[in-house]
C-alpha cells in the first residue's frame, strides 16, 4: 500500500562522534518524527571528505554512526536508513544542481566561511559546493520536511532557492522542503565556550559530550562546564553557560525552561551541574546499552544498509531521471 504520509529526509556526517548537540538538535527529533512521517535517514559520508579522512578510521566511523542511529531508535523496517555513498544518484544530482547554483550564493554561506577559516590549508571546491550536495540529498527524495539543528537553516534556504529556480525554469520538478528546527536543543553550545556551538571537531575534548561517553566522563565534563561568577540560576542574556545548561536539561527531560529555572532557583551551580549531568546520563544509558549489542552484530548492520540503499536508490533514481529529462538529456 502506498504511504500517504508526508516524506521526511535528514542526514548526519560520520565525522568525529555523535555529540549531545547532534542528538538533541537532530537525532532525537528524527526518532520522534518517525510516527508522523515517511522517513529517510542517511549517514552522509560523501560530505565528510571535504576534510581529509584517514581511510581506515573513516570506514570504521561510518559503521559506528550507522549503529548509533539504530541504537538511538531509528526503525529500519518502517523507514529507510542508508549510506549516502551507496546511492550514486546523490553525486549525479549534485552535479546537475551545481549548474543551477551561483558561486556568490555558496561564498555567502556561514558554514563555508567558518570552515574555510578553520581549514585554511585545504579550501577545496567540495567545501564550497557542500550545500549543493545537501540540496541533492533532499530534493532527490521530494522531501516535505527536513529536521536539522539551527546551524543548517541557511543551507535549507539555499536548497529551497535552488528548487524554486529549477521549477521556474523547467516546470514543477522538485517539492519545496520545509525545515523542522526544535524549539529547545536547536543549538547546544560548547561546555567550554558557551558562545560557540558544541562541535564534534572542537579540539578541546571537555567542550563536547559524545553520546557514547561513560557516565563518569559525562559527570566530569559537566562539572567543569564554564558558567559565570553571579551564582544565580536564571535564563537571560549574558548568562550563556547557564542558559546552555538549562536548555540541555529542558531538552533532555522535556520540562520547560521556566519550570527548570523554578526547580533549581536558589541552588548552587555545583548542584545544578550534577543534576544536568545525571539527566543526560540517564537519557543516554539505554542508547549505550543497545549500541553495545548492535555493534557486535555485523551481519544485521549489513542487511540494514543494503536494504536501505535499494529502497532509497529506487526513489532517487526516479527523481534523477525526471530531472535529466526536463533538462533535455537523451535518456537511454
Ligand atoms: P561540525 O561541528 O564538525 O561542523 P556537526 O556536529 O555540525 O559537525 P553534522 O553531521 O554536520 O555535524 O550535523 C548533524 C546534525 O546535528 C545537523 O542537523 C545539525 O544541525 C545538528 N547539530 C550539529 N551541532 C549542533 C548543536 N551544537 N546543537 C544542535 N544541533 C546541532
Ligand atoms: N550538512 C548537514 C548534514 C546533511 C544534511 C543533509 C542534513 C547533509 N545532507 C540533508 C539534512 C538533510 C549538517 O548537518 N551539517
Amino acid at each position: 500500500m502506498e504511504d500517504k504520509r508526508k516524506r521526511l529526509f535528514s542526514g548526519i556526517q560520520p565525522s568525529g562522534c555523535i555529540t549531545l548537540g547532534n542528538y538533541l538538535g537532530a537525532v532525537k527529533n528524527w526518532v520522534a518524527l518517525q510516527d508522523e512521517y515517511d522517513c529517510l535517514f542517511s549517514v552522509v559520508d560523501l560530505h565528510c571528505i571535504t576534510v581529509r579522512q584517514d581511510p581506515k578510521e573513516f570506514k570504521n566511523r561510518s559503521l559506528d554512526f550507522f549503529a548509533m542511529l539504530l541504537a538511538a531508535g531509528i526503525d529500519p523496517k518502517e523507514h529507510v536508513l542508508f549510506f549516502q555513498s551507496h546511492v550514486s544518484c546523490h553525486a549525479e544530482m549534485a552535479w546537475l544542481l551545481n549548474c543551477y547554483t551561483y558561486i556568490g550564493e555558496l561564498q555567502r554561506m556561514t558554514q563555508f566561511k567558518d570552515k574555510s577559516a578553520k581549514h585554511a590549508d585545504n579550501i577545496n571546491a567540495g567545501l564550497m559546493t557542500y550545500p549543493v550536495l545537501m540540496a541533492a540529498d533532499i530534493l532527490l527524495y521530494q522531501a516535505d520536511a527536513v529536521p536539522v539543528g539551527a546551524d543548517q537553516k541557511q543551507h535549507l534556504e539555499l536548497t529551497r532557492d535552488i528548487a524554486v529556480r529549477f521549477n521556474h525554469a523547467y516546470g514543477d520538478t522538485f517539492k519545496i522542503p520545509e525545515p523542522i528546527i526544535p524549539k529547545v536543543g536547536a543549538r547546544i553550545m560548547s561546555l567550554q565556550d558557551p558562545t560557540s556551538k558544541m562541535s564534534k571537531s572542537d579540539p578541546n575534548p571537555k567542550a563536547c559530550i559524545s553520546i557514547l561517553d561513560s557516565p563518569d566522563t559525562i559527570m566530569k565534563k559537566f562539572k567543569s562546564a564554564v558558567t559565570d561568577s553571579e551564582a544565580e540560576i536564571a535564563y537571560r542574556e549574558g548568562k550563556d553557560g547557564i542558559n546552555n545548561l538549562l536548555s540541555i536539561y529542558s531538552a533532555v527531560t522535556g520540562t520547560s525552561i521556566e519550570d527548570a529555572v523554578n526547580t533549581f532557583a536558589g541552588q548552587g551551580y555545583g548542584t545544578f551541574k550534577v543534576s544536568v549531568a545525571e539527566a543526560v546520563i540517564e537519557m543516554l544509558r539505554p542508547l549505550q546499552e543497545r549500541y553495545a549489542e548492535i555493534k557486535n552484530d555485523k551481519a544485521y548492520i549489513e542487511s540494514v544498509y543494503k536494504e536501505g540503499a535499494e529502497r532509497a536508490g529506487r526513489i532517487a533514481h526516479r527523481t534523477l531521471t525526471k530531472t535529466m529529462k526536463k533538462i533535455g538529456f537523451m535518456i537511454p
